[in-house]
């Protein structure tokens, strides 16, 4: 097993405010990526939240494999959590996250003026998107790259506080399968690997779990070998050097950002 170091330094701090800050909140909404809902979740935020009320959000469920989805809500039901499917990028479901809240605060609010709720979860998994969707505008800062919330922000809307927090990661991880997804789906910067690798892995993925939706996205052949994979897909795509060989660095690229909005259709990476 090869162990990842990736830890940057301003996680450190921002699990220490995370520390400061967790005896003022009263519920906790944890967002996760949908592709990646278990191996993309952050195994020291159970310890860290202990006992408090916790919501569990399978986030981006649009690039996601609805059947596989479920199959997560599911699972995470029967093992007691609070589990929903959302979108936070055009607010599917977020009537029945606000009932949710609202069931969960309702002895919060006999007791105090507000509710204050956290939103958490690892680097990029649309912790802010999810904010400006409480208060429906841009008040939050939402990007494309990891670690794009560097400090706390509080928003209101009526009785409720809402905390936009920075992406945690933890120290290493062990596998390097699980690297591999993370950074698929950007939540870990991608120089940690090399994005050959990366899409190499995702086209063996696809080979095994989506067949269909990879070779219809670049009208392939089937083929056993995902170098000649990406060989035919680079031609395909026109991804050339000047004397006609396929540029395999280009043709990733435009393979990785294919998955990461969807075109390749809704992929999940992980199954209960
Ligand atoms: N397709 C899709 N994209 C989403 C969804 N939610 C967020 N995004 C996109 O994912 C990217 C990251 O969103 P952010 O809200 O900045 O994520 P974050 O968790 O706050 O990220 P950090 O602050 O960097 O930890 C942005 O490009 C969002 O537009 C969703 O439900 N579906
Ligand atoms: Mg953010």
């Amino acid at each position: 097993m090869v162990e990842i170091q990736w830890y940057p330094g301003h996680m450190a701090r921002a699990k220490r405010e995370l520390k400061e800050i967790l005896p003022l909140l009263d519920l906790i909404i944890e967002v996760t990526d949908a592709r990646l809902p278990f191996s993309g979740r952050n195994p020291e935020l159970p310890g860290l939240l202990g006992k408090k009320a916790r919501i569990l959000l399978l986030n981006k469920a649009d690039l996601a494999d609805p059947e596989v989805t479920a199959a997560w809500v599911k699972h995470y039901r029967t093992l007691g959590e609070a589990a929903m499917e959302f979108n936070a990028r055009r607010g599917g479901n977020l009537s029945r996250l606000e009932n949710l809240i609202k069931k969960e605060g309702e002895k919060i609010l006999k007791r105090k003026p507000t509710l204050r709720l956290g939103v958490v979860g690892v680097p990029n998994c649309g912790k802010s998107s999810v904010l400006n969707r409480f208060v429906r505008r841009s008040a939050a800062r939402v990007g494309e790259k990891p670690g794009v919330t560097r400090g706390r922000q509080w928003v209101k809307r009526g009785r409720w506080e809402i905390l936009d927090t920075p992406g945690l990661l933890w120290p290493k991880i062990a596998d390097q399968e699980n690297g591999l997804k993370m950074a698929l789906i950007g939540l870990i910067k991608p120089d940690l690997l090399n994005i050959e690798e990366l899409v190499i892995y995702l086209l063996q993925w696809m080979q095994e779990h989506y067949p269909a939706e990879l070779l219809n996205a670049y009208s392939l052949e089937q083929m056993d070998d995902p170098l000649a994979m990406l060989m035919a897909i680079g031609r395909y795509r026109g991804c050339l050097r000047k004397g006609g060989e396929v540029d395999l660095l280009r043709t990733a690229d435009l393979v990785w950002s294919d998955f990461r909005a969807g075109r390749l259709g809704r992929i999940s990476l992980e199954r209960p």
